[in-house]
This record gives C-alpha cells, structure tokens and sequence, in this order.
C-alpha cells in the first residue's frame, strides 16, 4: 500500500485542515490483535452468548459474575497487546491541526497507551470499575486483583462500559457531537457505523462541511455519505498520512 491510496484532494485537505475529528471503532485496534465485535474471531461470543446478550444491561442485572468472567478474559488479552501504527500515527495528529479530537467507541485504552490524549471514550474503558449504584470508580491495574465491592456504599462493582441500552457517559456524546460540527475534516477509522449515538457523528459532521473519509477494509453503511473511502487496514492507511507536508502551525488537542 502506497501514498497513492490518499487522493491529491484528501491530502491537500489534511494538509491545510484547521479542526479535524477522527472516530474510531474496535478495526483500529484489530491490528494489535483485538478481535472486532461483528467481524468474527473469538469476540462475537462467550459461552455462546452472542456478545450483544453478555453486554448487555440485562445481564449485569441477571448474571454480573458472568459478565466479569468475559470482560476478565478480555482484559487477560489485552495485557500482552500492544498499539499499532496506526494508534501511534494518530497520536501525532493533534501536533497537525489547531484543534484536534479523538473520539473512540473502544474500551482497550489502546490509543491512550499509544501517547493520545483527551479521548473522548464513549463507551467506557474497560480498566475501570464502577458501583453499580453509586458514582464510585475504581482503576483496575493489570496484575493486582480487582475490587469486587463499592468502598462507598459496599454495592457490587460492575465493568464501567456502555452496554447496549445503556446511556454514555454524561456529556461525552455532547462535546463529540459539537467538535464534529466544528469539523472540517473528519475520519471514521475501523468501525462498522452500526451502533448509535456514536454513528450519527460522521453525519453530524458532513451536514455541518466537513470532508468525510472513512478508513476500513469492508464498505459500511456510511461508506455512500463518505467523500472519500479507502478501503484498506487502519495500520498501513493511517501511517502514510505520516509523510503528508503540514500547511499549518500546530497548537494542541481539545
Ligand atoms: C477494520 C480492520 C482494520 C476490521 N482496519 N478497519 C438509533 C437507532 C437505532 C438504535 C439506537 C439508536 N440510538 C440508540 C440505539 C440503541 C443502541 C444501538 O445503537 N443499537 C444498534 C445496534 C441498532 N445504542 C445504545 O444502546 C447506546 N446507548 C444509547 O443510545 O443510550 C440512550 C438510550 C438508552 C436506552 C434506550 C434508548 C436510548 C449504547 C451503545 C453501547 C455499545 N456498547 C458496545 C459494547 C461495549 C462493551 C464491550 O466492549 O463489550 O460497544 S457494543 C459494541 O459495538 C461496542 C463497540 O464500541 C460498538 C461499535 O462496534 P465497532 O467499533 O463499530 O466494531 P465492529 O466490530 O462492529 O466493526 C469493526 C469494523 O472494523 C468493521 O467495519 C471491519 O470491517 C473493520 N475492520 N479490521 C480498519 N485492520
Ligand atoms: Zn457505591
């Protein structure tokens, strides 16, 4: 894969952009060896439970100790894993725009670890625990055994992520939505753009101007809305945006 696989527009575009967003989903981290909820591998299920049943707000209620079994698991993989180029080029861009946001329906923390800072998680990070009643959170640190109870109120802890039905973090959806609409270059890196709020960002961006570039493997539902698709992984696309010349002064991440 060379630099021809970013058009002379998408490069002149990133080149001078002053406000760039990115929204990633778990194909960017697929890479480092993170399975993806709906591309297959050994993520789609758990004990044969479909992932959209043991993530589920449903389950915490019916069943928490299984649902920390499979987010246990999931952080036993997590551990040896690392960012990949494509994580680690990313981290760079708030140093190529005057305003820059990272925005990840992820929970493995990977671009966190790559250097980005400011993520805006949407769904939660999957190294944390939360009172399943009150607003206590604990850090889970890899190799040191997890809290089981609330050092508040003793209430069970639960994994602090988005299931399905569940609201996003207070605000967090907001101020995404609002850097989309200030956007003037937008990319959708790895996801499958099926799971809402995060997916209306891409179009809350576009409707507001911005030039639309969606970076995955497969064609999505959103590829049709996208000014520019290219199909490829994260990891060899991403890193090419690396040689673009910058056409602006930098000033940070908000
Ligand atoms: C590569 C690659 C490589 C592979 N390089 N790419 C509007 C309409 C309809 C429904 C709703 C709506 N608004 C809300 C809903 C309900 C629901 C929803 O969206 N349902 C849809 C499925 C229809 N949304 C919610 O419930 C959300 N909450 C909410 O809206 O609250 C308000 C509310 C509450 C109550 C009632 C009503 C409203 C919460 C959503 C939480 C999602 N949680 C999960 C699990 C997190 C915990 C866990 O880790 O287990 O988040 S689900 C799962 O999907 C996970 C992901 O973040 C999310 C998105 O998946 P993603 O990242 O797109 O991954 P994949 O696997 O789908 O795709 C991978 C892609 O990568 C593929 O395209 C590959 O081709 C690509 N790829 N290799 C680049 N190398
Ligand atoms: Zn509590």
């Amino acid at each position: 894969m060379k630099t021809a696989a970013i058009s002379s527009e998408l490069r002149a575009r990133f080149a001078q952009a002053s406000h760039a967003l990115v929204l990633t989903g778990a194909g960017v981290s697929a890479e480092s060896g993170v399975p993806t909820f709906r591309g297959g591998g050994n993520s789609a299920a758990w004990k044969g439970m479909p992932f959209d049943v043991i993530s589920s707000a449903e389950m915490v209620q019916r069943n928490l100790p299984a649902v920390w079994e499979w987010f246990d698991y999931r952080r036993g993989i997590l551990e040896s894993l690392k960012p990949n180029p494509a994580h680690l080029e990313i981290a760079q861009w708030p140093k190529r725009f005057r305003e820059f946001t990272l925005v990840t329906q992820n929970v493995d923390g990977l671009h966190q670890q790559a250097g980005s800072l400011n993520v805006v998680e949407l769904h939660g990070n999957i190294w944390s625990a939360r009172c399943v009643k009150c607003e206590f959170r604990s850090q889970i640190i890899s190799g040191v055994a997890r809290e089981d109870t609330c050092l508040e109120c003793g209430e069970r802890l639960r994994p602090d992520v988005v299931l399905f039905g569940e609201m996003l973090p207070p605000g967090a959806f907001e101020h995404a939505a609002l850097k989309a609409s200030q956007s003037d270059l937008c990319f959708v890196v790895g996801t499958s753009a099926l799971v809402y709020p995060a997916a209306s960002l891409p179009e809350i961006a576009k409707n507001s101007g911005a030039y639309l570039c969606e970076i995955n493997p497969e064609r999505t539902g959103l590829s049709s809305l996208c000014d520019e698709v290219i199909n490829g992984p994260a990891g060899e696309i991403i890193p090419l945006f690396g040689e673009i010349i910058p056409q602006t002064i930098s000033a940070g991440q908000t």
